[in-house]
């Protein structure tokens, strides 16, 4: 494997099922929503892992210590670390949730060397891969993390890797409130640690870590992680991210068919392997290639992380590096792949447990439009369309001319090419659609109501979010979200499946603003929070709708 390859990030997904992104409200844009992983493990149970068979009869806790699932032999990395005593001036609150949004007390419960089960598939147990690798240095920022998470995340690194291949762990403490959460894990091997002073956003974290580091390769973590046995097997390994559940911790295996994607809102997604990717697969332990990264787990070569430009560090908090990483990386003669010998579990949750100081909305916005202006080209009208509260707020933005003129020097390819070459899978709106955004009357907005076939959509106050909102009117003159139409059923508006020589979804928006129905003659008209046909005249204010963001270019 070719470390001259540009970027080389494992970044191994198998978190598949559970994530995708969706669009909530405005309120909270980013919010994200995540089904059970219900795959069963695809291979053996607990495997204890090498050091166990370490003579060791050292007791990393005391005797009263509540912590299940502890190996019988303390790993030797965490002797003369008493994890008991960490853990029990950690933070705590009645609410096991309030704090980190996810089950405090059962992740307290578990030792940091705890056994997780061995995801992999059973091929990679005897897959060999070249040597000697070169070392890394595991980039780890974290605001406010539970210690028990943060622990086993810091300690799976020590105890599941050839101790060769670490060279350093380096802890960013984004401004917690409690500097001994990190301090004292210094005390373990290999990890040091810096300290901010105020509060940065895990992109400008990330990048003091790698200024600090000095291994070949540079490896990021979320601050609650557990890296399964092989996990760096190789350092273009990415590993698939497997399933911690938030409520009792529970490490489950996740499927290893997804790549990553995202919408035209520029929300990550997992998509499923296409057909066209499954065919150039040779076999199941072999990386795939994938559009997008999740963004948090993936390593790269240090030397490539410099010169190409590193990460936007205007980007403030949390959201959209991922974008801008994966778009540049590609775009610039890079590739991403996700390597399914490699497994890291990450505990996934429902909400942030900290705070946005510009607001939730409002920074995820900033990231992303940063991003669409510096790397999509005219598709960024397709993202303004898909979440028109990006639009028209330059302020927000700051300024990105560093990074167009990043982009020229590294002389990079169009988006048009990444669309094509990279992420066919992408839906592209037809390029002859007239009208994109919001359809509006007053404050509200017609909204699916997340409906599909044969559902009717209603008004709904206008959220600035994409989303259900989205529409755009073709050019057939059908108003289209997604895959649906707006059709009829007697009075009724009703979403179908398009098609485009259909009078009943044919919407002439006239001088009037009126929005009339050809199969019926009829206009689009309201009744509370209703949509329906009803007579054009006499003319009146329910009969009266706008596009948010006719005619953009
Ligand atoms: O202000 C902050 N400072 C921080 O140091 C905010 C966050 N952080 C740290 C935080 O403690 C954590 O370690 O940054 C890390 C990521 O934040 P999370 O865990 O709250 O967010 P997440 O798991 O939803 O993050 C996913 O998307 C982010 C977009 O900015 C980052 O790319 C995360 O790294 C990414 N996580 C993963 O890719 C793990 C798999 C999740 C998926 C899909
Ligand atoms: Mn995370």
């Amino acid at each position: 494997y070719i470390v001259t390859a540009f970027v080389l990030l494992w970044l191994t997904v198998s978190v598949v099922y559970l994530l995708p992104f969706l669009v909530a409200s405005k309120e909270d844009p980013t919010f994200y929503d995540h089904r059970p992983a219900n795959k069963k493990l695809n291979s053996h149970a607990e495997v204890p892992v090498d050091y166990h068979q370490v003579k060791q009869d050292q007791q990393v806790a005391e005797d009263d210590s509540p912590l299940k699932d502890q190996p019988k032999k303390v790993s030797p990395n965490l002797i003369g670390f008493n994890e008991t005593k960490y853990l029990r001036s950690s933070h705590k609150n009645s609410d096991a949730y309030k704090l980190n949004a996810f089950n405090q007390v059962e992740s307290d419960k578990l030792h940091s060397d705890r056994l997780i089960p061995d995801t992999r598939n059973y091929k990679c147990g005897s897959k060999i891969y070249p040597s000697p690798l070169p070392s890394t240095s595991v980039i780890i920022c974290f605001h406010n993390e539970a210690r028990s998470t943060l622990l086993r995340t810091v300690a799976s690194v020590l105890n599941r890797s050839p101790p060769e291949l670490i060279h350093e762990i380096i802890l960013v403490d984004d401004f917690s409130d409690d500097p001994e959460d990190g301090r004292q894990l210094t005390q373990l091997p290999k990890v040091k640690i810096i300290t901010n002073d105020m509060r940065e956003g895990l992109v400008r974290s990330r990048v003091s870590g790698t200024e600090l580091a000095t291994g070949k390769i540079l490896t990021f973590l979320d601050s609650h992680c557990e890296c399964n046995t092989g996990w760096i097997l190789r350092w273009v390994v990415s590993p698939i991210i497997d399933v911690i559940n938030m409520d009792n911790f529970q490490y489950v295996g996740a499927s290893a068919e997804l790549v990553g994607g995202f919408d035209w809102s520029l929300h990550f997604k997992w998509d499923s392997l296409s057909s066209a990717r499954r065919a150039k697969r040779k076999d199941p332990t072999s990386p795939i290639q994938t559009p997008m990264i999740a963004g948090g787990l993936f390593a790269m070569d240090k030397e490539r992380f410099d010169k190409t430009g590193r990460y936007d560090t205007e980007m403030d908090i949390w959201g959209g590096e991922n974008f801008e990483i994966s778009f540049r990386t590609w775009m610039c003669g890079g590739s991403m792949e996700i390597v399914p010998c490699s497994r890291v579990g990450h505990v996934f949750r429902k909400r942030h447990p900290y705070t946005f100081p510009q607001g939730n909305a409002m920074t995820y916005i900033k990231n992303t439009k940063r991003t669409a202006e510096v790397w999509m080209d005219g598709y960024k009208k397709y993202f303004y369309a898909a979440r028109p509260s990006a639009k028209g707020r330059n302020t927000v933005m700051g300024d990105i001319s560093e990074r167009v003129k990043l982009r020229k020097e590294l002389n990079c390819k169009s988006f048009k090419w990444y669309l094509e070459n990279v992420y066919p899978e992408l839906n592209v709106p037809e390029p002859l659609d007239v009208e994109f955004g919001e359809v509006r009357q007053n404050e509200k907005c017609i909204d699916t109501l997340g409906r599909g076939v044969g559902g009717s959509p209603g008004l709904y106050k206008c959220h600035g979010g994409g989303g259900n909102q989205a529409w755009s009117m073709t050019s057939t003159k059908a108003i289209k979200h997604e895959e649906h139409c707006l059709g009829s059923q007697g009075s009724s508006v009703v979403l179908w499946t398009c098609i485009s020589t259909s009078e009943d979804q044919h919407w002439e928006h006239n001088s009037m603003k009126q929005l009339v129905h050809k199969g019926s003659g009829l206009c689009l008209d309201s009744e509370g929070d209703r949509v329906q046909l009803s007579s054009c005249t006499p003319p009146r204010s329910s009969l009266l709708w706008s596009f948010t963001l006719s005619n953009i270019e």
